[in-house]
């Protein structure tokens, strides 16, 4: 597939507009050195193209009359050895919105122009200095707002899922290989060549499916963890959920049956977005809004990265209650924390074991349930375990993949013909080669850097 390499000399601020001392524009492109030539002089008296590659040079950005118009150092250096494999100097200016205007127009009519979003990054990538996936990890550490997500975009930054990937397509290439080799001994049933294909496709299914199970959930937490605080009215909720943010965000009241709606609230907490949720009590009801707000919380329950079932502990709870807590319990188990409340005045009720006995009136015990919280997202974290992450566009065409392999299966059985199957099979491989952007179209790349910002 041939993309047009654009060699223009680009200019973008790559750092981001708003306050700061220093700002960062970066140029690069065929001619940069020339241009950047135009706009400076240097402190030591030498020419910008003259200097060494990978040096900082200490000077003045110059309009077109030579008038100075900021003191700055620029950063030189020759490609191939560079972020977009082009000749790049990037120039670190005092961080003002009318310097940064004025060293933009000189470098336009130096003759760079605009740099569109992720231009850099896309020359990044059709020079080779990466694949696809790690330049889209690169938005992705950029807007990651948890640690987790972070530490992942990292790890595909370094190259992660396209090692599981190449790994993928070298699997491939071998069924491939298998598949022609059986024209050459296409009369000796016994090479059972079908078998080990179909072996090395199977083994490929069982990752997909693997990555599979763990994408909606990785995609959630990409947005931040969903805590529900679900339980029967009256338990004690609201008081909790604003404990626990540590504001009075809910309205608390005597009254059964005071929160009919789904509240939520976020916050940071050890480098991860949290999304409290308050939710209406469950019980039978008459009444028509509550009875929708009932169907909201066990909604909640069931969208929640982490329950919190809060057990009214100042009374002995119904048989319905119970039931309904011993659903929830066996269903999302391996999620749910559960809460004794009203710790202060509890009676001694054991509805569930291994419950945290708590009330809003006792900070330690508010501590206590962040603690199990915090023990909660890491298992969480942990679970999930797969090193891969990946965005919808990635998940899109691995379920394209499994979906060709679906349809190579059938081609396994009976008398085979390897013709066609290594047809196949190479459709396959092709389909692997526009995750890591080797075969990918113009209009799909494009796409993938619309995402990014101007500058990267
Ligand atoms: N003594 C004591 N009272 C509590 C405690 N937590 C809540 N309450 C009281 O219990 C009543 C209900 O509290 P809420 O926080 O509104 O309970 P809720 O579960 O949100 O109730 P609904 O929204 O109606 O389902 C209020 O009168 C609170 O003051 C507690 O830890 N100790
Ligand atoms: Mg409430």
């Amino acid at each position: 597939m041939l993309l047009s390499r654009d060699e223009a000399t680009i200019i973008a601020q790559c750092t981001p507009k708003g306050s700061g001392a220093l700002a960062l524009l970066r140029l690069s492109g065929i001619n940069t050195l020339d241009i950047a030539g135009k706009m400076s002089t240097l402190a030591s008296g030498k020419k910008l193209i003259d200097v060494p590659t990978h040096t900082i040079q200490y000077g003045s950005v110059v309009d077109q009359k030579g008038t100075a118009i900021d003191q700055v150092l620029f950063l030189v250096m020759h490609g191939p050895k560079t972020f977009t494999g082009q000749d790049t100097v990037e120039i670190s200016c005092h961080n003002n919105p009318f310097i940064i205007e004025a060293i933009t127009a000189a470098a336009l009519k130096s003759g760079a122009r605009l740099a569109q979003e992720g231009e850099f990054t896309k020359r990044a990538v059709l020079n080779k200095k990466m694949d696809l996936i790690q330049a889209e990890a690169i938005n992705d550490l950029i807007h990651a707002n948890n640690q987790q997500t972070l530490k992942q975009s990292l790890a595909q930054l370094n190259g992660t899922l396209s090692a599981w990937i190449h790994q993928i397509e070298k699997q491939l290439i071998k069924a491939i290989a298998l598949s022609e080799a059986s024209f050459e001994f296409i009369d000796e049933e016994d090479m059972a060549f079908g078998t080990q294909i179909e072996k090395i496709l199977a083994g490929i299914m069982d990752d997909i499916e693997k990555i599979k199970e763990s994408f909606d959930q990785q995609n959630q937490i990409r947005n931040g963890i969903r805590i529900a605080l679900i339980g029967s009215v009256n338990a004690g909720k609201s008081s909790l959920f604003n404990a626990l943010l540590g504001k009075d965000r809910a309205i608390v009241t005597e009254q059964p049956g005071t929160t009919r709606d789904v509240i939520e609230s976020g916050l940071y907490r050890n480098g991860t977005y949290l999304t409290m949720v308050d939710t209406a009590g469950l019980r039978q009801t008459e009444d028509k809004i509550e009875k929708e707000g009932i169907k909201r919380s066990e909604q909640e329950a069931q969208k929640a990265d982490i329950i919190l079932l809060i057990i009214d502990g100042s009374r002995e709870n119904s048989k319905e209650e119970q039931a309904i807590y011993h659903e929830l319990h066996t269903t999302h188990r391996h999620k749910t924390i559960v809460i004794k409340n009203k710790a202060d005045i509890a009676k001694d009720v054991d509805i569930v074991p291994d419950a945290i006995s708590a009330s809003y009136k006792q900070p330690k015990s508010i501590e206590t349930i962040n603690q199990a919280i915090e023990r909660m997202i890491n298992r969480l974290f942990t679970t999930i375990a797969s090193p891969l992450l990946l965005n919808q566009r990635q998940f899109n065409l691995l379920l394209q993949l499994e979906q060709k392999l679906i349809e190579i299966f059938p081609l396994l059985k009976g008398t085979i013909q390897y013709e066609l199957l290594s047809y196949h099979l190479s459709d396959a491989v092709a389909h692997i080669a526009e995750l890591t952007g080797k075969t990918i179209s113009e209009e799909s790349m494009n796409a993938v850097f619309r995402e990014f910002c101007v500058g990267k």
